[in-house]
């Protein structure tokens, strides 16, 4: 009777781990943020430093059965000036992505190419009381399809530009346009993180899987002595 009882609750705790979730993080430097020269000029990026607001320290997602949640976080605060604008994207391949996009106390969430049809004009986005982290869920989707995290805050130096002199910073830096798939010739100090995010592959954490096996050892133990 106890050892059916267990292996009912061990079958549980398996179920539920497996059904939770998968955390994809990266996390980014701070003082990493870089300049955009514009279309026209010669030296399009350069490493520009700190800049307020701006300056992305971590992005990640976690999915459910049916739920992705994105996150982005920024050393001071996310800001409502309307010169800067944050971009959440998780994609199975370039054209195909979802995308979470906040302005101004404002946001858009969209499905694309392949995943076309997802629209939410008026996303129930959060705020975290430090108000360091914006976040978003989308709702309802295939989560069995691989994604991968894409991530960036912008300031415009002119506003109502959209290719034009700005300030970007990008997690994972991997997906930068001027990442050099490399570190030190950056002209500095990014890719300080060790090995943390270097080469830029989200790491899916299996939290879950080392739960379930975690139970099933303590279940083990448990029946033997
Ligand atoms: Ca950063």
């Amino acid at each position: 009777m106890i050892v059916r009882k267990s292996w009912s609750i061990l079958f549980i705790v398996i179920l539920l781990a497996l059904s939770t979730v998968l955390v994809s993080a990266d996390s980014d430097p701070s003082g990493d943020v870089y300049y955009f020269n514009g279309p026209d000029a010669d030296v399009l990026w350069e490493l520009y430093g700190d800049r307020e607001y701006i300056d992305v320290t971590d992005a990640s997602f976690t999915t459910t059965a049916s739920d992705i949640t994105v996150s982005l976080t920024v050393k001071d605060s996310i800001s409502n000036d309307q010169k800067i604008k944050y971009y959440i994207r998780v994609y199975t391949n370039p054209t195909s992505f979802y995308d979470f996009n906040y302005n101004e106390e404002s946001g858009i969430a969209t499905g694309n190419g392949d995943l076309a049809g997802y629209v939410d004009t008026n996303p129930d986005y959060t705020i975290s009381d430090d108000g360091k982290t914006l976040s978003y869920t989308f709702t309802d989707l295939d989560t069995s399809l691989s994604y991968t995290m894409k991530a960036y805050a912008v300031e415009f130096v002119t506003y109502g530009a959209t290719y034009d002199d700005a300030w970007y910073d990008y997690a994972p830096e991997s997906e930068a346009p001027y990442y050099s798939g490399g570190s030190g010739n950056d002209n500095g100090n990014d890719n300080n993180g060790g090995g943390n995010g270097q080469g830029g592959t989200p790491g899916f954490e299996m939290v879950t899987v080392f739960v379930a096996l975690a139970a099933i050892f303590l279940f083990t133990l448990k029946r033997k002595y």
